[in-house]
Order: C-alpha cells, then sequence, then structure tokens
C-alpha cells in the first residue's frame, strides 16, 4: 500500500464544522487511519485511501487540479467556486457524486431590523456584505437587480453596524447570529450541505477497484442511517396490509411458524424511520411481538 498511484486521496475540511462529521463517514466506511506528525494527512492503514486535511476553499481546487480525487465540502463553497472557475473559462472543473445530508445550512438575506431595505425590491443601489460574492451576484443578474456587492471575508453580521453595507447575504442554520446582531432573515439564495465531488477524468484503472468500494460503502452508510429492521409475528391475510403501513420497506421474509397454523414471522428493512404510530397500526392488524432494531451495515 505505499505505491501512491494506487491510492485515493480525500479532500475534507481540517477543522471546522464539517470535520467532524466527514471523518465519521469515512471511519463508518471501514477506513483506519493515522495521522501524519503535521497532521494534514491522514494515512490509511487498512484501504488504499489518504485524507487531505485542508482549509474548505482550497477543496474544489484540489479536486479540479487532480492533486485529490475525491473531496467533501459545502455546497455554498463549490457554488462558489464554480463561477469562479467559470469566470476563468473553466466550466467543467469536479463532478457532484453525492448529497451527504449534514452541514446544511442556506445561503439568505438579513435585513437590518429598522434599516430602511426589508425585501428584495429595496436591493437597487443597495451595498450587501457577503462571504460568498459570486453567488449573490448570479442571484442579482438572474432577478434584474443592480447593486454593490462588497466580499467581507468573515464576520458578515457586523458590516451594517459598521456602516459598510445596508444588507447582508450569509450563511443561516439555527437563525442566532442574525437575530443577535439585529438583522430580519430575508429571502434564501441556496439551500447547502455536505456534498462530495470527484474529478471530472476518470480514477486511473489502479484505484478504481477501490473507488467503486469506497462509493458503495458511502451509500450503504448513508442508507443504515435511517433504517431499522423490523420483526413481527402476524397472520399470513395480513401481509398485505402490513407492507403498506411500513415505511419505505423492501420485499419482507416471510418464514413459516412451527406449529402455529396460519401465523408466521416477517422480517423487514424499513429505509427510514419507523415510528410508534406506526407499529400501533401494525398491531391493529394483527401484527404481535414486535422488535424494531437499528442496522449497522449495509450493502445492496
Ligand atoms: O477554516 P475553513 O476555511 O476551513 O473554515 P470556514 O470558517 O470557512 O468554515 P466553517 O467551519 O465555519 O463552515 C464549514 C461549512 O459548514 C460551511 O461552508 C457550510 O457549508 C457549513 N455550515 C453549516 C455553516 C453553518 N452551518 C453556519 N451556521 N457555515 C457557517 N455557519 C456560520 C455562518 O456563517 C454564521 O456566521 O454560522 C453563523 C450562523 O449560524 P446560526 O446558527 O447563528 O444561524
Ligand atoms: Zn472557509
Amino acid at each position: 500500500m505505499t505505491d501512491q498511484g494506487s491510492r485515493i486521496k480525500i479532500a475534507i475540511q481540517k477543522s471546522g464544522r464539517l470535520t467532524d462529521r466527514s471523518l465519521e463517514l469515512l471511519e463508518r466506511c471501514g477506513l483506519k487511519y493515522s495521522r501524519g506528525r503535521d497532521q494534514l494527512i491522514g494515512f490509511g492503514e487498512n484501504m488504499p485511501v489518504d485524507i487531505l486535511l485542508v482549509r474548505d476553499d482550497d477543496i474544489p481546487g484540489l479536486v479540479r487540479d487532480e492533486v485529490c480525487d475525491f473531496g467533501i465540502v459545502g455546497l455554498n463553497v463549490l457554488e462558489e467556486r464554480r463561477l469562479q472557475f467559470l469566470a476563468e473559462g473553466r466550466d467543467q472543473a469536479f463532478r457532484v457524486v453525492r448529497a451527504l445530508d449534514y452541514g446544511h445550512c442556506h445561503l439568505a438575506f438579513g435585513y437590518p431590523e429598522d434599516g430602511p431595505v426589508q425585501s428584495l425590491a429595496g436591493l437597487q443601489g443597495r451595498r450587501i456584505a457577503t462571504s460568498y460574492p459570486r453567488i449573490v451576484q448570479d442571484f442579482l443578474q438572474r432577478e434584474g437587480i443592480e447593486a454593490q456587492v462588497i466580499e467581507f471575508s468573515g464576520a458578515v453580521e457586523i458590516a451594517p453596524g459598521l456602516g459598510r453595507a445596508d444588507v447582508i447575504c450569509d450563511l443561516v442554520s439555527t437563525g442566532a447570529t442574525l437575530a443577535a446582531n439585529r438583522l430580519r432573515e430575508g429571502e434564501t439564495i441556496l439551500e447547502s450541505q455536505a456534498i462530495l465531488i470527484r474529478t471530472v477524468r476518470e480514477v486511473p484503472a489502479a484505484k478504481a477497484e477501490w473507488v467503486t468500494r469506497l462509493l458503495q460503502r458511502i451509500d450503504g452508510v448513508m442508507q443504515v442511517r435511517e433504517s431499522k429492521y423490523v420483526m413481527m409475528n402476524a397472520p399470513v391475510s395480513a401481509l398485505a396490509e402490513i407492507a403498506r403501513l411500513l415505511p419505505g420497506a423492501d420485499a419482507p421474509t416471510v418464514i413459516p411458524l412451527e406449529g402455529r397454523g396460519d401465523k408466521v414471522a416477517v422480517h423487514v428493512v424499513c429505509r427510514e424511520n419507523v415510528f410508534w404510530e406506526t407499529l400501533e397500526n401494525l398491531k391493529l392488524v394483527g401484527a404481535s411481538s414486535l422488535l424494531v432494531l437499528p442496522v449497522e451495515k449495509m450493502l445492496p
């Protein structure tokens, strides 16, 4: 596993909001790694996969330049970089593989509570502070609004208070930061979450097998998050009704119960969470001895 040409490199955020969940995802795919002394690389010990720990803003470029085969980054960063690369004449810099369902937030306007601008209609000719100038400019252009976009690399929410902008456009998750700065949340221009990207070119043949395995494992990890294994006893006559009641269920396994006449054991994987109401409804159609178990791993 020392041949660099056959090792898959994945760029993730070094220290920030996406770091823990990204490492957890790779660990749940079975990856065991040791960190180098500089802490910038996690060397895979049991799979030919290495992790590069970098600033999130650098991840799209590392994948575009094929320094890394994969990257995990917020859609907000990805979209901002995509527009930048497009302006530089590179329309295909990376491919989106999967939305990973963590790191959820949205890019929205924030209007000073007692300011003159309270909606898109008032933006014409105003100053907008943001860390995502290209996404905002792109949105304004599509809406036919002419406004001055001022780039801030951080602390965007204090720009109106400093007199540097009339309005902001920033990431929001709980809304607490906007409220603390007396800003009212306005229109959302982008819904974001962590995204897995890969190089435009196919990986070399030496890596292909492990790439396939890794992607399958990522799918498996994502599927089991909500999946449940449900077991119950039930009358044969209730099988159709049971299948209808179970959310996202695969074809159930039906096992005869020794000496129990028309009763069978039903085992089924549900790809959505199973709530108490569902169990109560199953009981109403004749099911008994209901058991719901979490699913640890899954491979289609
Ligand atoms: O050092 P590096 O450049 O790698 O990190 P960073 O500081 O640029 O990014 P980081 O770690 O703050 O966020 C990484 C990614 O997490 C972002 O690109 C988003 O995709 C995602 N994410 C999810 C968020 C938030 N939620 C979030 N709430 N990124 C930032 N915020 C900030 C927001 O900018 C604002 O300041 O949190 C504040 C608002 O939060 P609420 O809860 O008060 O609304
Ligand atoms: Zn960043």
